[in-house]
């Protein structure tokens, strides 16, 4: 626990009334208690309690745009649209300023950073003192998934950041809502700009004692707390201790031409595609079909007494990677940002609106996401960060799931794995067990993107997408993936995508985006009982008749190219996964050791 030190009690603003609520039960005292110790430590001129209205919004935005923190766009062409720039040291997810501060260092694991509780706690402690001086602390109660659902959660997070506060209305249900389901546990989350060090950047979080804290960075990821930090790391804990999954996964549901709805899950790497599958638009030669979104980023997924997978998305809004999406590639998101949208480092038009590379046209001045002037062809690096991104409430999607708020969830008949891999990996293939597709999820190794700071195109293992993501020792969660199964006869089958293989002039083989309805419709017909595949050591590949390209423009031989299992490549595949797998020590679990040695087998 972070321990109080003393300091001037700051003024608390009633104004809203939620203070006051607070006064009211054990639950809220406790929450009234630790938002006062916090105060004492960071010192902030003011304390406000958010409800989450409009008003609370609009008041947070206009302050912003005051100090400059934020410029408000077009007006006319993107209404209550604003823009971001963030310190250039803070553009993404930092992961070698994350830790998983569990009790021992083998219960955070080999792919996370780790200091003791007690360390950490010293640490943070020293650089907490006084740090909101002079700045407004927000005291944000939130709600991840649906009112009255019994898989939904409470957070709190404390803030010093407008932006932090104003995005968290967007991303989830704040105010309110959020009091009148705190429940004793809730998870708490602090947050400080601080000076915005990196070389003091701490992302810290504390799994006993549902903590988080976030120390010099104003970056999504990193800041507002419910997301990754909240809702994947500590959940993934919690999911581990009562038996289900919080996982880095898209939640759609895919409606074929005789209206039956197929839901599938999408674990996918950090911008590669996850919220353009979601908000896929079917193409025009796949008339009858529709992909309903529910969630673009994260699914908590639940058993049921019947041994049925639901899920829920537990945010209400999209935090989402902006280049690569123009009217061509993506129209659903296109529309959906044209208002009510925050914005962060996307380049700026000359008529004060937003622009990034794939976009399209853009007029011949523009200012790059720093805020420099950018003329293309002749000024330095892209106008828009690669890892800019939109900030906007789920309930503008105009192809949102009727189901997106059922408190019980989706049921899910699918799972797919994928990310961005140039070569070797099919363009989709299914797994022939449950264990095989824990294996082929364990054995996901992708290329990296500007999602996280560091060297893009590196390919790494990220297991399930989760490596960034899970709070606890991988093998454990490999090993907790394979428990489901003895608890459910209803397994979701389990699928590998990758739209991302190029041919030898080094472009996509496949055309992506809305052409991908085609292969989820081969996973929906294979769900259905009714695609073609061939047994290939790898697992089940579609016959080259089974997925219906007509209309995609790509040659069969293309697609023979994009089908094709190349056995001495997928060998030193297993090799790498070996090396990885034995890294990761004992705790790897021999059902999924046994399972490579079958695939091997199945290779030589
Ligand atoms: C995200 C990420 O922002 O995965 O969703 O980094
Ligand atoms: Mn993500």
């Amino acid at each position: 626990m972070l321990k109080p030190m003393l300091g001037p009690r700051p003024a608390l603003n009633r104004g809203t009334g939620l203070a006051d609520k607070v006064s009211q039960s054990g639950v809220l005292r406790s929450l009234n208690e630790w938002v006062d110790s916090v105060a004492k430590i960071t010192k902030p001129s003011n304390v406000t309690w958010c409800e989450g209205s409009e008003e609370e919004f609009q008041s947070l935005v206009d302050e912003m745009v005051a100090e400059g923190t934020l410029i408000k766009l077009n007006e006319r062409i993107y209404p209550n649209c604003y823009l971001h720039r963030s310190a250039p040291n803070d553009v993404a997810r930092s992961e070698e300023a994350t830790f998983i501060c569990a009790a021992n260092e083998d219960d955070a694991g080999p792919t996370n950073n780790w200091i003791s509780p007690d360390e950490a706690h010293k640490k943070l402690l020293k650089l907490l003192d006084a740090c909101m001086t002079g700045r407004t602390m927000y005291v944000i109660p939130y709600l991840l998934g649906p009112a009255d659902s019994l898989y939904s959660q409470v957070g709190v997070e404390l803030t010093d950041s407008p932006y932090v506060a104003a995005s968290m209305k967007i991303m989830t249900k704040v105010g309110h809502v959020a009091l009148e389901h705190l429940k004793p546990g809730f998870v708490r989350g602090l947050h400080s700009v601080g000076t915005l060090d990196a070389g003091n950047r701490y992302i810290c979080h504390f799994p006993d004692e549902r903590l988080i804290v976030s120390l010099n960075s104003n970056y999504g990821g990193n800041a507002l707390l419910s997301k990754k930090c909240h809702s994947l790391r500590l959940a993934s804990v919690m999911a581990r201790d009562e038996g289900w999954l919080a996982e880095h996964m898209l939640i759609i549901g895919i409606e074929d031409p005789a209206g039956t709805v197929t839901y599938i899950t999408g674990a996918f790497p950090s911008a590669s595609g996850k919220t353009n599958l979601t908000m896929l638009k079917p193409p025009e030669y796949m008339k009858g079909w529709n992909v309903w979104a529910v969630s673009d980023d994260i699914a908590w997924i639940h058993l049921t007494s019947e041994g049925s997978f639901r899920a829920i998305n537990p945010e209400s809004g999209f935090f989402a990677v902006a280049p690569n999406t123009s009217m061509k590639t993506n129209p659903r998101i296109m529309e959906m940002v044209k208002e009510n949208t925050i914005f962060t480092n996307v380049a700026l038009s000359s008529d004060r609106t937003p622009w990034w590379e794939g976009m399209g046209e853009h007029s011949r001045k523009l200012w790059d996401w720093r805020g420099k002037v950018w003329m293309a062809g002749k000024s330095p690096g892209s106008a828009a960060h690669p890892n800019s991104r939109f900030t906007t409430s789920i309930l503008q999607y105009p192809s949102l799931s009727s189901e997106y708020n059922n408190p019980n969830g989706v049921p899910i008949a699918a799972m797919i794995f994928g990310g961005r891999r140039s070569e070797l990996v099919p363009l989709v293939y299914e797994s022939f067990t449950w264990e095989h597709g824990v294996l082929m999820g364990a054995m996901l190794r992708v290329e990296t993107t500007a999602a996280a700071s560091g060297e893009v195109g590196v390919l790494r293992n990220d297991p399930m997408a989760m490596k960034p993501f899970c709070g606890y020792h991988i093998a454990d969660y490999f090993n907790h993936w394979l428990t489901l199964r003895s608890r459910s006869a209803r397994l979701p089958r389990i699928f590998q995508i990758n739209p991302f293989r190029v041919g030898r002039d080094g472009g996509f083989l496949w055309p992506g985006y809305s052409h991908n309805l085609v292969v989820l419709k081969w996973i929906v017909e294979r769900c259905q009982g009714k695609a073609e595949a061939v047994e290939t050591p790898i697992g089940y590949v579609p016959t080259p008749a089974s997925l219906k390209i007509e209309g995609t423009g790509v040659a069969e031989a293309t697609l023979n190219e994009l089908l094709r299992v190349d056995k001495v490549a997928w060998m030193d595949e297993l090799e790498s996964s070996r090396l990885f797998f034995e890294s990761l020590g004992e705790k790897f679990p021999p059902a999924l050791r046994e399972e490579l040695s079958k695939m091997i087998a199945r290779l030589t």
